[in-house]
């Protein structure tokens, strides 16, 4: 029987399983070494988008699924909050599925009588709200501008003039990008607070987060990400006296490492990159 680490509650967030990039073999590590009575996934749980342009579904991807299921018959709530990824789930707001009860947001109470917003996140993503064409078209438009740069730059020099700089344009896409990620944490943390509650829980943007937001607009409102299992690995969890904390889950999972496999075996990782993942 492997050792498992007791938590009041338990929060992921974006596996984008059916997705390449998916780490969801970690994911399922980490829940196997945790327990809970409550277990929320925060969206983005099975990139849909993803698997409607091509069906990928390895092992691990049902090992993840199965792992799930498993703390079902074991006595832990799970609520599925579908994101932008799942979106074809909010349709089903209401129901269960194997136990997992679908809903489009909840208040968690902890255990120091602090109630979050419990959310994907998306709603605070002006971009992926009014148009998630446009955002689709943002990564293939990204692409195609990198091998656009190369020929601009060939003819830009054939007339004799100094080259464009991509990497000066990608730095000020990073700007802008730290802008978006101040604004989407203010957006959702004043959501919260105009609905009287102490803070916020969400994904979504892949950054893993545990801070007091000091905005004006929210001020002392609690800003909780539970951040991804694409690059980061990371969940967030809450201690018997409250106490909210990020955890690594490779990191987690390392203490757990003479224990014998699961019950099935992974297949060796892909030799190939995976494709990048965007909220
Ligand atoms: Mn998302």
């Amino acid at each position: 029987m492997p050792t498992k680490v007791p938590y009041r509650a338990v929060f992921l967030s974006d596996v984008h399983l059916g997705s390449s990039a998916s780490r969801a073999d970690d994911a399922a590590d980490f829940l196997k070494h945790i327990e809970t009575p409550t277990l929320y996934l925060l969206g983005d749980i099975i990139d849909m988008w993803r698997l409607r342009s091509r069906w990928h579904w390895p092992e691990p991807h049902n090992r993840f699924v199965r792992r799930v299921l498993k703390m079902v018959k074991h006595g832990t709530r799970v609520l599925f909050i579908p994101g932008n990824h799942d979106d074809p789930a909010r349709e089903y707001v209401g129901l269960a599925f194997g136990g997992v009860e679908i809903v489009r947001e909840a208040v968690h109470q902890t255990a120091d009588g602090r109630r979050l917003l419990v959310v994907h996140g998306d709603e605070a993503d002006a971009v992926v709200r009014h148009s998630r064409f446009l955002s689709m078209l943002g990564g293939v438009a990204y692409e195609k501008l990198v091998l656009a740069n190369h020929w601009t730059n060939r003819i830009r020099r054939s007339m004799g003039l100094r080259p464009w700089s991509l990497s000066m344009a990608i730095k000020s896409k990073v700007k802008r990008a730290c802008k978006f990620v101040a604004c989407f944490e203010e957006t959702l943390a004043t959501a919260a607070a105009e609905r009287g509650l102490d803070g916020v829980i969400c994904g979504h943007i892949h950054k893993a987060e545990a801070r007091t937001t000091t905005s004006p607009h929210a001020p002392r409102v609690e800003y909780y990400n539970c951040g991804d299992w694409v690059e980061s690995c990371t969940a967030l969890v809450e201690h018997d006296d409250g106490t909210m904390r990020v955890l690594q889950g490779r990191t987690f999972v390392e203490q757990f490492a003479d224990e014998p496999a699961d019950e099935t075996t992974a297949p060796p990782r892909p030799l190939s990159p995976p494709t990048p993942t965007r909220p």
